[in-house]
Protein backbone atom coordinates (compact mmCIF):
# COMPACT_ATOMS: atom_id res chain seq x y z
CA UNK A 1 0.00 0.00 0.00
CA UNK A 2 1.48 3.49 -0.91
CA UNK A 3 2.18 5.77 1.92
CA UNK A 4 -0.10 8.75 1.71
CA UNK A 5 1.09 12.39 0.13
CA UNK A 6 1.90 14.81 3.02
CA UNK A 7 0.08 18.11 1.98
CA UNK A 8 1.50 20.97 4.14
CA UNK A 9 -0.60 23.90 5.46
CA UNK A 10 0.55 27.34 4.75
CA UNK A 11 -2.53 29.36 6.28
CA UNK A 12 -1.79 32.89 4.89
CA UNK A 13 -4.53 34.50 7.33
CA UNK A 14 -4.73 36.36 10.39
CA UNK A 15 -7.28 33.94 11.58
CA UNK A 16 -7.11 30.38 10.80
CA UNK A 17 -7.61 28.57 14.14
CA UNK A 18 -4.23 27.01 14.44
CA UNK A 19 -2.11 29.31 13.28
CA UNK A 20 -3.50 32.41 12.11
CA UNK A 21 -1.66 35.84 11.90
CA UNK A 22 1.47 33.79 12.38
CA UNK A 23 2.18 33.65 8.19
CA UNK A 24 0.58 36.52 6.81
CA UNK A 25 3.67 38.19 5.31
CA UNK A 26 4.22 36.69 2.24
CA UNK A 27 7.79 36.21 2.90
CA UNK A 28 7.13 34.14 6.48
CA UNK A 29 4.73 32.31 4.48
CA UNK A 30 7.18 31.57 2.11
CA UNK A 31 9.71 30.76 4.82
CA UNK A 32 7.56 28.55 6.36
CA UNK A 33 6.11 26.69 3.26
CA UNK A 34 10.04 26.34 1.67
CA UNK A 35 10.42 24.90 5.62
CA UNK A 36 7.74 22.34 5.46
CA UNK A 37 9.13 21.47 2.04
CA UNK A 38 12.59 20.43 3.70
CA UNK A 39 10.73 18.82 6.31
CA UNK A 40 9.36 16.41 3.86
CA UNK A 41 6.06 17.64 2.54
CA UNK A 42 4.95 16.36 -0.70
CA UNK A 43 2.33 19.11 -1.84
CA UNK A 44 1.82 22.16 -0.33
CA UNK A 45 -1.61 23.74 0.42
CA UNK A 46 -1.49 27.73 0.23
CA UNK A 47 -4.77 29.08 1.88
CA UNK A 48 -5.69 32.99 2.12
CA UNK A 49 -9.05 32.61 3.34
CA UNK A 50 -10.03 31.19 7.02
CA UNK A 51 -12.82 28.63 7.46
CA UNK A 52 -12.62 28.19 11.14
CA UNK A 53 -15.84 28.35 12.62
CA UNK A 54 -17.78 31.62 12.50
CA UNK A 55 -14.88 33.25 10.16
CA UNK A 56 -16.20 35.84 8.51
CA UNK A 57 -14.89 36.21 4.02
CA UNK A 58 -12.33 38.27 3.11
CA UNK A 59 -12.89 40.22 -0.27
CA UNK A 60 -12.06 38.87 -3.18
CA UNK A 61 -8.99 41.20 -3.71
CA UNK A 62 -7.78 40.16 -0.20
CA UNK A 63 -7.65 36.33 -0.61
CA UNK A 64 -5.76 37.23 -4.18
CA UNK A 65 -3.35 39.78 -2.58
CA UNK A 66 -2.38 37.19 0.31
CA UNK A 67 -2.13 33.91 -1.44
CA UNK A 68 -0.52 34.78 -5.36
CA UNK A 69 3.04 36.07 -4.34
CA UNK A 70 3.24 33.32 -1.88
CA UNK A 71 2.42 30.91 -4.71
CA UNK A 72 4.51 32.64 -7.19
CA UNK A 73 7.86 32.16 -5.11
CA UNK A 74 7.18 28.66 -3.65
CA UNK A 75 6.38 27.08 -7.29
CA UNK A 76 9.36 28.45 -8.55
CA UNK A 77 11.19 26.94 -5.60
CA UNK A 78 9.78 23.87 -7.04
CA UNK A 79 6.82 22.96 -4.92
CA UNK A 80 3.95 20.78 -5.67
CA UNK A 81 0.82 23.78 -4.85
CA UNK A 82 -2.09 23.34 -4.41
CA UNK A 83 -4.80 26.82 -3.74
CA UNK A 84 -7.15 26.34 -0.96
CA UNK A 85 -9.95 28.24 -2.26
CA UNK A 86 -13.78 28.51 -3.09
CA UNK A 87 -13.26 31.23 -5.58
CA UNK A 88 -13.04 30.53 -8.77
CA UNK A 89 -11.30 34.18 -9.99
CA UNK A 90 -8.97 33.03 -6.56
CA UNK A 91 -8.09 29.58 -8.28
CA UNK A 92 -7.40 31.68 -11.93
CA UNK A 93 -4.59 33.59 -10.26
CA UNK A 94 -3.27 30.75 -8.54
CA UNK A 95 -2.57 28.59 -11.59
CA UNK A 96 -1.77 31.25 -13.56
CA UNK A 97 1.06 31.87 -10.34
CA UNK A 98 2.30 28.24 -10.97
CA UNK A 99 -0.78 26.57 -8.73
CA UNK A 100 -1.31 22.84 -9.91
CA UNK A 101 -3.73 21.72 -7.33
CA UNK A 102 -7.38 23.70 -6.37
CA UNK A 103 -8.31 22.49 -3.36
CA UNK A 104 -11.92 23.78 -2.89
CA UNK A 105 -13.45 23.43 0.77
CA UNK A 106 -17.14 23.88 -0.96
CA UNK A 107 -16.89 21.07 -3.31
CA UNK A 108 -18.17 23.86 -5.95
CA UNK A 109 -21.00 24.90 -4.08
CA UNK A 110 -19.43 28.76 -3.14
CA UNK A 111 -19.17 29.56 -6.79
CA UNK A 112 -20.43 28.35 -9.86
CA UNK A 113 -17.79 29.35 -11.58
CA UNK A 114 -15.58 27.25 -9.92
CA UNK A 115 -16.30 23.71 -11.68
CA UNK A 116 -15.84 25.27 -15.37
CA UNK A 117 -12.66 26.97 -14.81
CA UNK A 118 -10.96 24.03 -12.94
CA UNK A 119 -12.72 22.00 -16.19
CA UNK A 120 -10.55 24.08 -18.75
CA UNK A 121 -7.49 24.54 -16.44
CA UNK A 122 -6.34 20.66 -16.42
CA UNK A 123 -5.43 21.09 -12.86
CA UNK A 124 -6.19 18.56 -10.19
CA UNK A 125 -9.54 19.55 -7.99
CA UNK A 126 -10.31 18.93 -4.50
CA UNK A 127 -13.54 18.66 -3.56
CA UNK A 128 -14.23 18.61 0.32
CA UNK A 129 -17.84 17.99 1.61
CA UNK A 130 -19.23 21.38 2.98
CA UNK A 131 -22.77 21.99 3.60
CA UNK A 132 -22.22 26.04 4.84
CA UNK A 133 -19.88 28.64 5.20
CA UNK A 134 -18.15 28.99 8.62
CA UNK A 135 -20.18 31.81 10.27
CA UNK A 136 -23.37 29.37 9.89
CA UNK A 137 -21.56 25.90 9.07
CA UNK A 138 -22.62 24.88 13.05
CA UNK A 139 -26.37 25.02 12.12
CA UNK A 140 -26.01 22.11 9.57
CA UNK A 141 -25.03 19.29 11.41
CA UNK A 142 -28.39 16.92 11.18
CA UNK A 143 -27.79 14.21 9.09
CA UNK A 144 -31.13 12.16 9.97
CA UNK A 145 -32.51 12.55 6.33
CA UNK A 146 -29.43 10.12 4.79
CA UNK A 147 -29.55 8.00 8.12
CA UNK A 148 -26.65 9.17 9.34
CA UNK A 149 -23.46 11.53 8.62
CA UNK A 150 -21.42 8.40 6.58
CA UNK A 151 -24.23 8.14 4.15
CA UNK A 152 -24.94 11.42 3.97
CA UNK A 153 -21.49 12.71 3.23
CA UNK A 154 -21.27 9.27 0.83
CA UNK A 155 -24.43 11.62 -0.63
CA UNK A 156 -23.46 14.63 -0.75
CA UNK A 157 -20.04 14.11 -2.17
CA UNK A 158 -21.67 11.68 -4.64
CA UNK A 159 -23.39 14.54 -5.99
CA UNK A 160 -20.54 17.14 -6.28
CA UNK A 161 -18.67 13.90 -8.12
CA UNK A 162 -21.49 14.14 -10.72
CA UNK A 163 -21.72 17.51 -10.61
CA UNK A 164 -17.72 17.87 -11.59
CA UNK A 165 -17.73 15.38 -14.44
CA UNK A 166 -20.31 17.05 -15.95
CA UNK A 167 -18.75 20.18 -16.03
CA UNK A 168 -16.20 18.39 -17.91
CA UNK A 169 -13.52 17.56 -15.15
CA UNK A 170 -12.15 14.48 -15.72
CA UNK A 171 -12.20 11.55 -13.24
CA UNK A 172 -8.74 10.95 -12.72
CA UNK A 173 -7.99 15.03 -11.62
CA UNK A 174 -10.47 14.50 -9.12
CA UNK A 175 -9.84 13.86 -5.26
CA UNK A 176 -12.06 14.01 -2.26
CA UNK A 177 -12.36 14.89 1.33
CA UNK A 178 -15.41 14.30 4.42
CA UNK A 179 -14.61 17.84 5.73
CA UNK A 180 -13.45 16.77 9.17
CA UNK A 181 -15.27 19.46 11.20
CA UNK A 182 -16.81 20.68 8.37
CA UNK A 183 -20.87 20.78 9.39
CA UNK A 184 -19.70 18.01 11.60
CA UNK A 185 -19.70 17.24 15.45
CA UNK A 186 -16.46 16.08 16.89
CA UNK A 187 -18.44 12.96 17.08
CA UNK A 188 -19.08 13.09 13.70
CA UNK A 189 -15.95 13.46 12.29
CA UNK A 190 -14.88 10.18 14.46
CA UNK A 191 -17.80 8.06 12.50
CA UNK A 192 -16.11 9.43 9.02
CA UNK A 193 -12.99 8.60 9.78
CA UNK A 194 -14.01 5.14 10.47
CA UNK A 195 -16.12 5.16 7.65
CA UNK A 196 -12.96 6.17 5.18
CA UNK A 197 -13.92 2.80 3.57
CA UNK A 198 -16.86 3.68 2.88
CA UNK A 199 -16.01 7.09 1.38
CA UNK A 200 -13.45 4.86 -0.80
CA UNK A 201 -16.81 3.44 -2.54
CA UNK A 202 -17.12 6.52 -4.27
CA UNK A 203 -14.21 5.50 -6.30
CA UNK A 204 -11.92 8.64 -6.12
CA UNK A 205 -8.91 9.75 -4.10
CA UNK A 206 -9.19 10.49 -0.83
CA UNK A 207 -7.70 13.28 1.07
CA UNK A 208 -7.78 13.90 4.88
CA UNK A 209 -7.61 17.35 7.20
CA UNK A 210 -7.29 16.36 10.51
CA UNK A 211 -4.18 18.37 11.95
CA UNK A 212 -5.13 20.41 15.25
CA UNK A 213 -8.70 20.09 14.43
CA UNK A 214 -11.57 20.61 17.58
CA UNK A 215 -12.61 16.97 17.64
CA UNK A 216 -8.93 16.08 18.82
CA UNK A 217 -9.26 18.75 21.15
CA UNK A 218 -12.38 17.60 22.77
CA UNK A 219 -11.54 13.58 22.76
CA UNK A 220 -8.33 15.14 24.91
CA UNK A 221 -10.56 17.03 26.94
CA UNK A 222 -9.04 17.70 30.50
CA UNK A 223 -11.13 16.80 34.12
CA UNK A 224 -13.17 20.35 33.76
CA UNK A 225 -14.28 19.37 29.94
CA UNK A 226 -11.94 22.05 28.34
CA UNK A 227 -10.85 20.93 25.14
CA UNK A 228 -6.87 20.82 24.78
CA UNK A 229 -5.68 22.95 23.02
CA UNK A 230 -4.03 23.50 19.83
CA UNK A 231 -0.78 22.88 20.47
CA UNK A 232 -1.02 19.95 22.52
CA UNK A 233 -3.01 17.69 19.93
CA UNK A 234 -0.35 16.20 17.53
CA UNK A 235 -0.08 13.02 19.12
CA UNK A 236 -3.38 12.44 18.87
CA UNK A 237 -3.57 13.97 15.18
CA UNK A 238 -0.66 11.21 14.47
CA UNK A 239 -2.75 8.08 15.20
CA UNK A 240 -5.16 9.52 13.06
CA UNK A 241 -2.98 9.92 10.33
CA UNK A 242 -1.87 6.43 10.90
CA UNK A 243 -5.46 5.20 10.83
CA UNK A 244 -5.56 6.88 7.35
CA UNK A 245 -2.56 5.47 5.81
CA UNK A 246 -3.92 2.22 6.72
CA UNK A 247 -7.26 3.26 5.20
CA UNK A 248 -5.13 3.70 1.71
CA UNK A 249 -5.90 7.57 1.39
CA UNK A 250 -4.20 9.59 -1.22
CA UNK A 251 -3.17 12.44 1.02
CA UNK A 252 -3.29 13.62 4.45
CA UNK A 253 -3.79 17.27 4.63
CA UNK A 254 -1.06 18.38 8.09
CA UNK A 255 0.30 21.50 9.54
CA UNK A 256 2.97 18.97 11.29
CA UNK A 257 4.53 17.63 8.31
CA UNK A 258 8.03 16.70 10.46
CA UNK A 259 5.87 14.56 12.32
CA UNK A 260 3.92 13.20 10.07
CA UNK A 261 6.51 12.49 7.79
CA UNK A 262 8.18 10.52 10.67
CA UNK A 263 5.41 8.36 11.57
CA UNK A 264 4.53 7.63 7.99
CA UNK A 265 8.46 6.07 7.99
CA UNK A 266 7.80 3.77 10.98
CA UNK A 267 4.50 3.00 9.53
CA UNK A 268 6.29 2.03 6.12
CA UNK A 269 9.13 0.24 7.73
CA UNK A 270 6.27 -1.71 9.69
CA UNK A 271 4.66 -2.69 6.38
CA UNK A 272 5.44 -5.10 3.93
CA UNK A 273 8.61 -4.42 1.51
CA UNK A 274 9.62 -1.78 4.26
CA UNK A 275 10.66 1.93 3.68
CA UNK A 276 10.65 4.45 0.58
CA UNK A 277 14.03 4.43 -0.75
N1 LIG B 1 -9.50 22.08 6.59
C1 LIG B 1 -9.25 23.40 6.68
C2 LIG B 1 -8.96 24.16 5.53
N2 LIG B 1 -8.91 23.57 4.32
N3 LIG B 1 -9.07 21.66 2.97
C3 LIG B 1 -9.33 20.36 2.85
N4 LIG B 1 -9.29 19.77 1.64
N5 LIG B 1 -9.62 19.58 3.92
C4 LIG B 1 -9.70 20.09 5.18
O1 LIG B 1 -10.00 19.33 6.12
C5 LIG B 1 -9.45 21.49 5.35
C6 LIG B 1 -9.14 22.25 4.20
C7 LIG B 1 -9.32 24.06 8.02
O2 LIG B 1 -8.17 23.82 8.76
P1 LIG B 1 -6.99 24.89 8.97
O3 LIG B 1 -7.61 26.19 9.39
O4 LIG B 1 -6.12 24.29 10.01
O5 LIG B 1 -6.26 25.06 7.67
Amino acid sequence: MPRPLVMGVVNVTPDSFSDGGRYVEPRAAVAHGLALLERGADLLDVGGESTRPGATRPLVAEELARVVPVITELAAAGATVSVDTMRAEVAAAALEAGASIVNDVSGGLADPDMLPLVATSGATYVAMHWRAHADRMSAHTDYTAHGGVVPGVLAELGQRVEAALAAGIAADRLVLDPGLGFAKTAEQSWELLRGLAELDSLGHRLLVGASRKSFLGRLLADAAGEPRPVDGREAAHLAVVLHCARAGVWGVRVHDVGSACDALSAWEALEEGGPRG
